[in-house]
């Protein structure tokens, strides 16, 4: 099984089913591929169906999307609990999951990682001022106050046990720290904070972030 995924030091797409697999505890080789040039881009274009990363080759298929590839993995590997075993829970993390994939686009556009905004590292930038990213952000704090309140109590993730949901909640964490910015000003009373110190402080994502940083990446 391969997991193909963008630049470890941008793609923040890349990062999340990588998160998911190694929860998982899949057996899975890494391949890092740029589109900095047109050779790149065309060699993208023959492996991925999408002309997107991240992309799982298994069994034989070409899986594509990071919400496609980390639902392959619940269903792979139903001992892990990648979704949470409460069923309201389950429906909830989903949810919070889903809109993460599909929404928070301010967030993404005026906070994005790329170069000169990289996702590892001790480079920092300033978020701007703009009504959307505040949007984003109250939206945001709001969202994993509720789920800590409810369902965080058996550990420092959302829904308690580490999720799906915190696998795409991870490069938002990344985010916050490069663009400094102050989750109190959105509303959050320290459950935010905490939040994003345990993701970043995952050990697979630190060692995610030494890989992106070695002199070997890309
Ligand atoms: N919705 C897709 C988004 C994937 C995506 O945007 N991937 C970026 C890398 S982070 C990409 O492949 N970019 C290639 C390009 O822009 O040429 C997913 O969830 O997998």
């Amino acid at each position: 099984m391969e997991l193909i995924i963008g630049p470890r030091l941008f793609s923040t797409w890349s990062l999340r089913p990588w998160l998911v697999l190694r929860r998982a505890g899949a057996d899975f080789e890494t391949r890092e591929v740029w589109y900095r040039t047109e050779a790149e881009k065309a060699e993208l274009r023959r492996l991925s169906p999408s002309g997107f990363v991240p992309l799982l080759k298994v069994e034989g298929e070409t899986l594509w999307d990071t919400l496609a590839i980390s639902e392959w993995a619940a269903e792979r590997y139903p001992e892990a609990h990648l979704w949470p075993i409460d069923a309201t829970a389950r429906a909830l993390a989903r949810s919070a999951t889903a809109e993460m994939h599909s929404g928070f686009h301010a967030l993404r556009e005026l906070c994005g990682m790329g170069p000169g905004h990289p996702m590892a590292g001790d480079a920092r930038a300033q978020a701007p001022a703009d009504p959307g990213l505040d949007r984003d952000l109250a939206r945001l704090v709001a969202l994993w106050r509720q789920m800590r309140a409810r369902f965080g109590a058996g550990g420092p993730w959302l829904f308690g046990d580490w999720s799906i949901a915190d696998a795409f909640f991870t490069p938002v964490a990344a985010r916050v720290r490069h663009y400094q910015i102050d989750l109190a000003a959105h509303g959050d009373d320290g459950v935010g904070a905490a939040y994003v110190a345990a993701l970043l402080d995952q050990p697979d994502f630190r060692e995610w972030e030494t890989a992106a940083l070695s002199p070997n990446a890309g």
